[in-house]
This record gives structure tokens, C-alpha cells and sequence, in this order.
């Protein structure tokens, strides 16, 4: 008897440790939207042609930056330069964010600038049971997201139609949907911003109600397709989101720019821009050529790092330029590595039915796996990179930089301005 109640604490005491050293394993995600809000962000930036994907750990005053600490403000240029030349702006929070959450829905009602605007979200809770509050996956758009394998996951599931933030169908000098309401028909933002926008306007809500329902430090997304690029851009320019999902995103989502305009049978850069505003109105001046431009989605792929991302793509469809794909991930896997969280992304094109947007068996354990590990906090599996032969970029043949070992110690750049010599100061937590 004695024995049996032995195993029985040891057991409970193994399970513990398990969850800490898990726990200590994966990164929560951050309190803030944006912990680089306070960064020096680059003025004027001198557009330099290369065909190979620009650095990332090379900051716009040329310096590289040597410790993990240094990648906070490093980001925020990154974001900066995301937003000017790719997405568009996507605003702070709003002067007024409020709403409700409830076990079917959640509200938003936004005011800025005396301008408001209202949509709202369904609500499924996970068929776990237990009382709450979960966490939740953010499904951008009605398809292609395993649903039922996300709530079986203990997740719930917040089913969020982008098209009420931003409309498509519309002319970019006339868009509409909630966010053009706030910020006007013609802002220059394209969609995919537009839709991060109204993405974090429904984190804000979940942080104001407490948390009765819904955990806002708990939070995921995904999507396929056309909500796939927006699945990724919801992670890329929020760091709440714990963990990011895109599926198929295809051109305008995670794969490289510098390498459309190559992969036989991917949708051009020309007709990303054009088959909806996705992209911002700027993005105009590199559809012929993206060369110029100062960052590429391997970029945008570590300004998720080092919270949990898993890339899904489709090798058999030409138009979903996998082959790019995978280069980002590898490009941005290396923005893990160098802040020791390798273990953080995943990347899998190696699927049997190549019908776009299809249920696929191969990506249920994963899913839920990454569930488990970066919003239930209960499970440690190591990323996973499974690139299909069929649509295999080689990153060597699209980089001349190497991966640095970042120091753990304090930022070598001064947050405030360019590079010190003396002795820096670590950026307020
Ligand atoms: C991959 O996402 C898009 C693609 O960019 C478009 O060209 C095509 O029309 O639609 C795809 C999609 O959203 O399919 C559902």
C-alpha cells in the first residue's frame, strides 16, 4: 500500500517538473503588441538593388547586430520597413477599443479620431469540456483550418471573417470594411495589415475582459490561402499571438518575393498586388522587380521569433510557390537559431493530396502538438522541417550572410540611436 502511494507522489512529482521544464522551454508570448514601440525607427532608406535576400541581422545603419537582446529594436526596423514597402501602415490601438467576449462571440467597437467602427467574431469552445478560460486559435476566414482538431486540442476556436475589417472587391483607391471606416477609403494600407489590424483590436478585448473566457496570453491563428497571408501577417505584427499558423499562403504570405518571379507557375508579384489590395498601394514600385526592396518575407518570418510558428504549404500547386516558401522558412529559421529557439518552427510541405486547402491527416498530430506546446503549455515536440524534393529552395543559393552566435548579455547598439562605443544599457523590460 505504502509502495503504491510512493509511485503515486513520484509520478505527480515527475509531472510537474515535466510541465515546468516545459513551460521554461517555450516562450510565452509577449504582454505588448509591439515590444519595439519605442525603438528608433529608420527614416529615408537608401533602396539598394540585390538579388540575394537582405540581411537580417543587419541593422539600416549598417551595423550587424551582436546580441539577443539587440533583436528587439532590430525587429522594429524590420516591421518598419514591412510596413512602408509591403503591407502598409497598420496603426497602434485605436484611441477607443471596447467589446465583449461571451462562450459564443466576441464584440468590437473601435473610435479614433472621432470616426467608429463595430464587427465581431464567433466563439466555438473547445470539445475538451472544463470550464475555462482556454486558449484559442484565431481562425481568419471560413476554410481550410482543422477546426475540429483544434478544439479536440483544448483550444477554442475564434472564427474571425476579415472581410468585415477589409473588404476585397473593392478598387484600392475606394476600400472599405472597418478599418478603412476609422482610417479612410484611401489610406494606402492593404488588406492583409488591415486584417492584422482588426485581429489585435480582438486581443484587446480578450485582455479588457479579464480573461473570463478566453486567455489573451494563450492565443494562436490561422488560415488558408488568402487567409493564410493573412494568418501570417495577424502573427508577424503582433506579439501576443503565441502561436502562428499559415497554411498555403502563397505569394503575399510566406514566401520569399525575390523568389516569384522564377518559380515556375507561382502567382506573380503583379497579380498578388493586383488580384486584390492585399498588399499596401506601395508595393506598386517593386511588382516588376522586388530587388530593391529592404527586407524579404524570411524577415517578416523572424519577427515572429521566437514565439511558436508552423508553416503548412501545398508543393503540388504551382501557383502557392512553395519552392519560395520554404526559402523563408529557412531564411527566417536562421533568426530562431541565432536567438536559441531553433526548436520553435516548423515548417511541412511533404503532403499526399495536393487539393488546395485540403483536410490532411499528415498535419493533425503536429497541430496538435504545437497546440500543446505554445498555448496549452503541456507538451515540449521539437520543430519539425519536412520540405517536400518536389518544391525545395536552397537557402545557401539565396544568402551571402552568415548566422551570428548572439551574446546573451546586454544590446552592443545604443536603442536610441546608432551604435556606442562605450557602455550600452539594456533596453527597459
Ligand atoms: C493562395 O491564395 C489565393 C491566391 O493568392 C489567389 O490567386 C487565388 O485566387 O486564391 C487563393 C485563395 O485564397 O484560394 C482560396
Amino acid at each position: 500500500m505504502r509502495t503504491r502511494w510512493l509511485v503515486v507522489v513520484l509520478a505527480a512529482l515527475l509531472a510537474a517538473i515535466g510541465a515546468v521544464v516545459a513551460l521554461g522551454a517555450s516562450p510565452a508570448a509577449a504582454a505588448v503588441e509591439d515590444e519595439g514601440a519605442g525603438c528608433p525607427v529608420p527614416g529615408s532608406v537608401s533602396l539598394t538593388a540585390t538579388s540575394r535576400l537582405p540581411d537580417p541581422f543587419r541593422t539600416v545603419d549598417g551595423a550587424r547586430i551582436t546580441s539577443k537582446s539587440d533583436w528587439r529594436c532590430r525587429r522594429a526596423e524590420i516591421k518598419e520597413l514591412a510596413e512602408r514597402y509591403v503591407y502598409g501602415d497598420k496603426p497602434s490601438k485605436p484611441a477607443s477599443v471596447t467589446g465583449t467576449v461571451s462562450s459564443s462571440g466576441i464584440t468590437v467597437n473601435v473610435t479614433h479620431n472621432g470616426r467608429t467602427a463595430s464587427f465581431s467574431a464567433g466563439v466555438q469552445l473547445p470539445t475538451t469540456g472544463g470550464t475555462g478560460p482556454f486558449p484559442a486559435v484565431i481562425v481568419v476566414g471560413g476554410f481550410g483550418a482543422d477546426t475540429a482538431t483544434i478544439r479536440a486540442a483544448g483550444a477554442a476556436v475564434i472564427s474571425y471573417d476579415p472581410l468585415a475589417v477589409g473588404r476585397e472587391g473593392t478598387p484600392r483607391n475606394n476600400k472599405q470594411g472597418a478599418f478603412y471606416t476609422v482610417y479612410g477609403a484611401t489610406s494606402s494600407t492593404g488588406l492583409l495589415a488591415a486584417w492584422a489590424w482588426g485581429a489585435s483590436r480582438i486581443i484587446d478585448v480578450i485582455e479588457q475582459s479579464g480573461g473570463s473566457v478566453l486567455r489573451a496570453d494563450a492565443l494562436g491563428v490561422t488560415g488558408c490561402s488568402r487567409y493564410g497571408k493573412g494568418a501570417f501577417a495577424v502573427g508577424a505584427f503582433d506579439q501576443r499571438i503565441a502561436l502562428t499558423m499559415p497554411i498555403e499562403s502563397g505569394s503575399a504570405g510566406v514566401p520569399i518575393l525575390r523568389g516569384i518571379p522564377g518559380e515556375s507557375g507561382a502567382q506573380p508579384l503583379s497579380s498578388a498586388y493586383g488580384e486584390q489590395p492585399w498588399l499596401g498601394d506601395a508595393f506598386s514600385a517593386f511588382t516588376g522587380n522586388p530587388n530593391t526592396l529592404p527586407i524579404d518575407m524570411h524577415s517578416v518570418v523572424g519577427m515572429v521569433a521566437p514565439r511558436g510558428l508552423f508553416i503548412m504549404e501545398n508543393p503540388a500547386v504551382d501557383w502557392l510557390a512553395a519552392r519560395s516558401g520554404s526559402v523563408a522558412a529557412l531564411g527566417g529559421a536562421e533568426v530562431y537559431k541565432a536567438l536559441g529557439a531553433g526548436a520553435n518552427i516548423s515548417y511541412w510541405s511533404d503532403v499526399r493530396d495536393g487539393t488546395h486547402c485540403a483536410s490532411r491527416a499528415e498535419w493533425r498530430t503536429p497541430l496538435q502538438q504545437h497546440i500543446q506546446k505554445f498555448l496549452l503549455k503541456t507538451g515540449n515536440a521539437a520543430g519539425v522541417f519536412r520540405i517536400s524534393s518536389r518544391k525545395a529552395g536552397n537557402l545557401a543559393d539565396w544568402r551571402d550572410w552568415q548566422t551570428p552566435t548572439l551574446t546573451d548579455g546586454p544590446p552592443t547598439t545604443d536603442p536610441t540611436g546608432g551604435p556606442t562605443g562605450g557602455p550600452t544599457t539594456p533596453p527597459p523590460a
